[in-house]
């Protein structure tokens, strides 16, 4: 097979052209696969994002764009109740961001589940040729691999999953777990974001399916068929974010920060609105950090934004009424006649005003609870002025972690943890700051999305030789 063979996309979302504005929104995902397929003729299908009428949930509607097809299909509301606010953001994800108290285990969204993965691999088939390469995308769709082939699908098919995969202890409490596991068996190649969530995932088939697992290749055989599962961090698309550093837009949102915290550090986090992103815990952290340095309060301008995602699940609707809690407390309790320490921001930017406001502070703080990977802290590095760089301080169980052991790394759990990291980023000399930079924008500027897509692609192409 060549490997300029034509590529295929599977995701639960595509971002069609004219919802590119809100990438952001989409996460980190949507940027990631649409670099992958611009360089190779792509074809990309998935949810619209729409809820059908009845009856027409088996229409295509495709466009082409930039040399991208894309084609998407709307899903019903019991689809999108059981299958992705249910299965997918209610169990599934949860429990691979280890929050068991959050996982919801409920019969009737299992079963949408596994309906809409058929449905997929059902609409999908047709529009395979021989020689595509196809490659799906995260825990929305781990099931369809094998709902392909099991319609006679030929192609070598590979997943990547975005997010962790946790450890057995913990995911043995997924009702048929077993049976989810074996479908990602029939997969070609199955791709994780680290090392730590690779063995979770290998020790898992060793302990629990019994089968054959070889460490060195990542070759896991079971009933005579043989998976290859191995860790390919995702990166930024360098060049591109890189560039937007350029732009009157990024250079506009700088100075507008700037002006507005005239002489105090601005500290920033941006993130999806969501319990796995350690949000309360930060602004827990910021607290302390007020409350053992109260004569710091001036030199500090703490900005979050955060926009509302998956806001149909109750859990992401709690998480909204705490953080508007925290950031109330903190304003009401530390609050001048001219100064707000906490400016909470519930809304998107483009990715050109966010590299303008990562610019214009001097500490960028990325402390997920649990993150797959974590492309805001690259992109935060990747957003630093060489000659004066600011500090991030990094969550150990960030994926990115692992690539970046010199940010100021933390537990996010522990207040006071946090709390002493943003005093040391406060005070840390020019000299340091510059040290930890040019260790950290190498694997940011190499260990980029195209590398991944590349390195992942090519073991797929020669998965089965
Ligand atoms: P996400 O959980 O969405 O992605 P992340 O990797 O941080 O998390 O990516 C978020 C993306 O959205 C970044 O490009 C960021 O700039 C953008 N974004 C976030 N907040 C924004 C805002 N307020 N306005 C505009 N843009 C915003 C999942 C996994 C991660 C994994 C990625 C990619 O959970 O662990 O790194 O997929 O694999």
């Amino acid at each position: 097979m060549s490997t300029d063979a034509r590529l295929v996309v599977i995701s639960n979302r595509v971002a069609v052209p004219k919802a590119r504005g809100a990438a952001g929104a989409q996460g980190g995902l949507a940027g990631a696969l649409h670099s992958a397929l611009k360089s190779r003729k792509g074809l990309w299908f998935g949810w619209s994002g729409e809820e059908s009428g009845t009856g027409r949930t088996g229409n295509i509607a495709t466009q082409t764009n930039d040399g991208v097809t894309t084609a998407t299909i709307d899903l019903s509301q019991s689809d999108i109740e059981e299958y992705y606010n249910g299965y997918a953001n209610s169990t599934l994800w949860p429990l691979f961001h280890y929050r068991l108290d959050l996982a919801k285990y409920e019969r009737e969204t299992g079963k949408g589940y596994e309906r809409v993965n058929e449905r997929f691999a059902e609409l999908v088939t047709p529009l395979l040729e021989d020689d595509d390469v196809v490659w799906v995308h995260d825990y929305h769709l781990i099931p369809l691999g094998e709902r392909l082939k099991s319609r006679g699908c030929k192609n070598r098919i590979g997943f990547f999953l975005h997010i962790p995969w946790p450890a057995t202890r913990l995911f043995v409490s997924l009702p048929y777990h077993e049976r989810l596991v074996r479908t990602m068996l029939h997969y070609d190649l199955v791709g994780f974001q680290t090392q730590e969530w690779l063995d979770s995932f290998l020790h898992y088939c060793r302990t629990e399916l019994g089968a054959d697992v070889d460490e060195g290749t990542g070759e896991v055989t079971l009933d005579g068929r043989t998976t290859i599962a191995r860790a390919y961090p995702i990166g930024i698309d360098w060049d591109h974010f890189s560039s937007l550093g350029q732009s009157k837009e990024a250079w506009q949102a700088e100075q507008r920060l700037n002006d507005s915290t005239r002489g105090r550090t601005a500290m920033i986090g941006v993130d999806r609105l969501d319990y796995s992103k350690g949000l309360p815990e930060r602004l827990d952290g910021i607290s302390r950090f007020f409350d053992q340095h109260p004569e710091r309060t001036r030199d500090l301008v703490f900005v979050q934004i955060a926009p509302p995602s998956r806001e149909d699940v109750d859990s992401y609707q709690q998480i909204r009424a705490t953080l508007e809690q925290k950031a109330g407390q903190i304003n009401g309790a530390r609050s001048e006649v001219d100064l707000v320490p906490v400016r909470y921001v519930n809304r998107g930017y483009t990715h050109s005003e966010l590299f303008g406001f990562f610019r214009a502070s001097k500490i960028g703080l990325v402390t997920p609870l649990r993150d797959g990977m974590n492309l805001v802290a690259k992109e935060y590095i990747a957003a630093q002025d060489p000659e004066d760089p600011g500090v991030l301080i990094l969550s150990r169980f960030a994926g990115a972690a692992g690539q970046m052991q010199d940010a100021l790394l933390v537990n996010p759990h522990s207040p006071d943890d946090l709390a002493h990291a943003i005093r040391i980023a406060l005070d840390m000399p020019l000299e340091e700051r510059k040290e930890r930079y040019n260790s950290l924008i190498g694997t940011v500027q190499d260990d980029n999305v195209q590398v991944w897509t590349r390195n992942f692609l090519a073991d797929l192409d020669s998965s089965r030789d």
